[in-house]
């Protein structure tokens, strides 16, 4: 594989893989505004970035289980209606770091800043369906299609040197409530080269690894995408599985995001002055559910405190009320008063009454993903 032709990075991030390129902001950048800057937001790559140079010529393939199938060229995209959809998207493996510390995990090792928050902007994949003859909410074409596998022009080692692919249901694809967007843009610019230009797929409330990058071609078949990511990959284990005894085929494709909350204005082992500490992070869930609460304790989880929430500067922000960002994180923070050395925990509530597990053991899994346990920072209180 090629790595010589990678985009410039901004040097603040840190890097977790060099080739291919995985890095994210410290904790303070990330939580330094709502709508995550482009050089800021965490990059997540199987390989090399691939360059779109000829984009008058540059086109997406729609085929499979469809009456028409048909070439779309940028110019076609263009001309749908055009949306801006502010989304987190947060990789799997945020927090994988943290798990590997209780036992080791396999995959790229991430601190609390594998996500973030843009504008995306671009056509709805509903529409874009309903250009090859699919109705809005749909969940079976005439021809026994139920999913709409995305596949893109990289070129990864885990599929042998093919492209990084991922599916989701038709009903979701085609549903325009669900806002799955095929995205040109990223905060008013053009999507740039790490990001997946010249289009990219944009599932809110799901793990990032299904809003493939770079998209190729959009297929419509019968079952779910057989792609490394969906089926040897991404997939939530029990704790009891292990190298020896795993059987890939027993678990689905993890589609939503659990609850998630983190601390940023703390490191996992911070030194303090004696009083006033602000505790402040980022919390968000999947499928669109809202969050309802946030919970600090500075006694290692025995008593709590609520913390305030928001999105945007003056508006108050109450989860799942159409002032709110359905599929955006929300923002904490309380101000408290600590006089010694404690452990400092944060934990949020989603609109469906989710709660984060309190351990990473009653969580942890081989692949190391989804590590939604209570956050917990130690901080040292020094004069
Ligand atoms: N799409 C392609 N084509 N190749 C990839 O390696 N990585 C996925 C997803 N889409 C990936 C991809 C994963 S695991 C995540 S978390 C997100 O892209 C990361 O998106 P970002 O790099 O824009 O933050
Ligand atoms: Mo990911």
């Amino acid at each position: 594989s090629d790595y010589s032709q990678e985009p410039l990075r901004h040097p603040c991030l840190r890097i977790n893989a060099k080739e291919p390129f995985n890095a994210e902001p410290p904790r303070s950048t990330l939580i330094s505004s709502y709508v995550t800057p482009v050089d800021f937001f965490y990059k997540r790559n199987h390989g090399p970035i691939p360059l779109v140079n000829d984009i008058e010529r540059y086109f997406v393939s729609i085929n499979g289980l469809i009456d028409k199938p048909k070439e779309l060229f940028m110019k076609d995209i263009r001309m749908l209606p055009k949306y801006n959809v502010t989304a987190t998207l947060q990789c799997a493996g945020n927090r994988r770091t943290a798990m590997s510390k209780t036992k080791t995990v396999k995959g790229v090792g991430w601190d609390v800043s594998a996500l973030g928050n843009a504008v995306w902007g671009g056509a709805k994949l509903a529409d874009v369906l309903e250009l090859v003859g699919i109705p809005k909410c749909s969940y079976r074409t005439q021809k026994g299609g139920k999913h709409v596998e995305f596949v893109s022009i990289d070129r990864c080692k885990e599929e042998k040197g093919g492209p990084y692919k991922g599916s989701i249901p038709l009903s979701q694809a085609s549903d325009p409530e669900a806002d799955v967007l095929l995205a040109y843009e990223m905060n008013g610019e053009p999507l740039n080269r790490d990001h997946g230009y010249p289009l990219r797929v944009v599932v809110p409330g799901v793990i990032g690894a299904r809003s493939v990058k770079w998209i190729d071609s959009i297929n419509i078949i019968a079952e779910e995408c057989q792609g490394f990511f969906m089926q040897k990959d991404y997939k939530m284990f029990p704790p009891s599985v292990n190298w020896d005894n795993i059987d890939w085929s027993t678990r689905r494709p993890q589609m939503d995001f659990p609850v998630q909350c983190v601390i940023c204005s703390l490191e996992d082992v911070d030194h303090i002055k004696p009083g006033k500490v602000t505790v402040s992070g980022y919390a968000v869930s999947g499928g669109g559910r809202g969050i309802e609460r946030v919970d600090i304790s500075v006694d290692g989880g025995k008593n709590w405190i609520e913390a305030s929430r928001s999105q945007k500067v003056g508006v108050p922000y109450v989860a799942d009320s159409p002032s709110s960002d359905k599929w955006a994180w929300v923002f904490f923070e309380v101000t408290l008063n600590v006089q010694q050395n404690t452990e400092i925990v944060a934990k949020a509530v989603d609109s469906a009454a989710n709660v984060q597990p309190g351990t990473v053991e009653e969580i942890w899994n081989l692949r190391g993903i989804l590590n939604t346990s209570w956050h917990r920072v130690q901080v040292r209180v020094g004069r």
